[in-house]
């Protein structure tokens, strides 16, 4: 992996999960915060995956390069390459929902992957600041509300259990080899960059979806959901960033929780993200039959579908960030109407351009 020379002296950071959400996001943030060169890692699929790559793959300090958390061979050789100043791993199978089907894939990645990553340091690049990208979901079945740095792992899935493993393997290598090695832990975080499996998303595109139909007078399906009464602390992934900087750049390795601190329901983001879109509704009914209607008409806008209930839930997650804001002076910029909206707005714009282009 070679940059041209006059490249070659500054500071080298390798960020996974690259096509993901937070990966590209931290490559911009990178490429406009400091001047180091950014190695984006991505692994082989069939299908060409770099949508949400497109604002910085020519960008000169910006590289691509593959492995997979699955290979340690192929991890290795990346660090050994590139021998980077700050390893960013965000590469995870991250949807809780779907760790219930391939559990055994979920801890490999997600658990096994972070033991690759350090074992990669450990013997590679010692100097290298690791940063692990620790979950809310790890709280799980929750003894108190807002949930602090004290409170316990309680997890309450597959993927809670393969964070839970990875913090207790960063903080294990942390003391028994001295490596700067933090595990933040995160509360949702979503964006216009978001998978479409996620409940933010998938609303967003639906409200998109529907409001042209409605606008074109077109019939159309519902959104279809699972548990509307689960109660999240929802973020924007932008802001988060600069946190997991600040968090690596630290003189002691020290870790964090990152959240808004608020807490808002499924129904009130289905509510608030159709408002946006300029469909007032109204919830009714109660279990299944619970639905989302057009104020003061018929027309159902979302309704209830067993399908998407998990088989163990997380009821409520609800963060305290105070540390992280007192001690390192993280803030966030963007609230939650701000975040629905911005959500929104995109996928409105998306929505647009595929009904009028030719
Ligand atoms: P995404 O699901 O959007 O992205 C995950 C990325 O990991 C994708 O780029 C995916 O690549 C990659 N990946 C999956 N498996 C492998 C593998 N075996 N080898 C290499 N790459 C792989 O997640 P987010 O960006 O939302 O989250 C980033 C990290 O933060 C994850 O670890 C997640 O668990 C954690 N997290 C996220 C929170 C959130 O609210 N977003 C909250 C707390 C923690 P591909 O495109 O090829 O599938
Ligand atoms: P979560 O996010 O499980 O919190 O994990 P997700 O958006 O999938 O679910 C949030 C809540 O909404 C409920 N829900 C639905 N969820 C989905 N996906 N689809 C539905 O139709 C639906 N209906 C209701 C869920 O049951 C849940 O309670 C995210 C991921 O980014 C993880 O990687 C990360 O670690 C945590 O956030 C913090």
């Amino acid at each position: 992996v070679q940059y041209k020379y006059y490249l070659k002296m500054k500071k080298k950071v390798l960020v996974t999960g690259v096509t993901g959400q937070d990966g590209p996001n931290m490559v911009d943030y990178l490429l406009k915060e400091t001047d180091y060169l950014v190695y984006g890692m991505t692994r082989r699929s069939s299908n060409i995956n770099l949508s949400n790559c497109e604002s910085f793959l020519n960008n000169e300090r910006f590289q691509l390069v593959y492995a997979d958390l699955t290979d340690g061979g192929s991890l290795d050789r990346l660090v050994q390459e590139i021998q980077p100043d700050y390893f960013i791993n965000f590469a995870a199978n991250s949807f809780v929902g779907c760790s219930w089907d391939m559990p055994e894939h979920v801890m490999d990645t997600n658990a096994m992957g972070t033991l690759r990553c350090l074992e990669s340091i450990r013997r590679f690049q010692p100097k290298c600041r690791f940063y692990s990208a620790g979950s809310s979901e790890e709280m799980g079945d929750v003894d108190y509300s807002p949930q602090d740095k004290a409170h316990p792992p309680k997890p309450r899935s597959p993927y809670g259990v393969s964070k839970v493993a990875s913090r207790f393997l960063v903080k294990v290598y942390r003391e028994s080899y001295d490596i700067f090695a933090v595990h933040g832990i995160l509360f949702n975080h979503e964006g216009i960059r978001r998978g479409e499996e996620f409940v933010t998303r998938k609303i967003t595109k639906s409200v998109a979806r529907i409001k042209c139909a409605l606008d074109r007078d077109e019939s159309f399906q519902p959104l279809q959901l699972g548990n509307v009464d689960s109660i999240r602390d929802w973020s924007d992934s932008e802001d988060f960033m600069a946190g997991v900087w600040l968090m690596l750049n630290q003189e002691t390795p020290k870790e964090y929780i990152l959240s808004s601190n608020e807490t808002h329901t499924v129904k009130e983001f289905v509510s608030l993200a159709f408002q946006e879109a300029g469909i007032p509704g109204l919830w009714s009914g109660e279990g299944l039959d619970e639905k989302f209607r057009i104020y003061e008409e018929n027309k159902i806008l979302a309704e209830i579908n067993e399908e998407f209930y998990r088989p163990g839930e997380v009821d409520i997650l609800h963060g305290d960030s105070a540390p992280i804001r007192e001690e390192l002076g993280w803030s966030p910029r963007f609230s939650f109407p701000d975040l629905v909206k911005r959500m929104v707005n995109n996928d409105l714009e998306i929505a647009k351009k595929r009904t009028f282009s030719p």
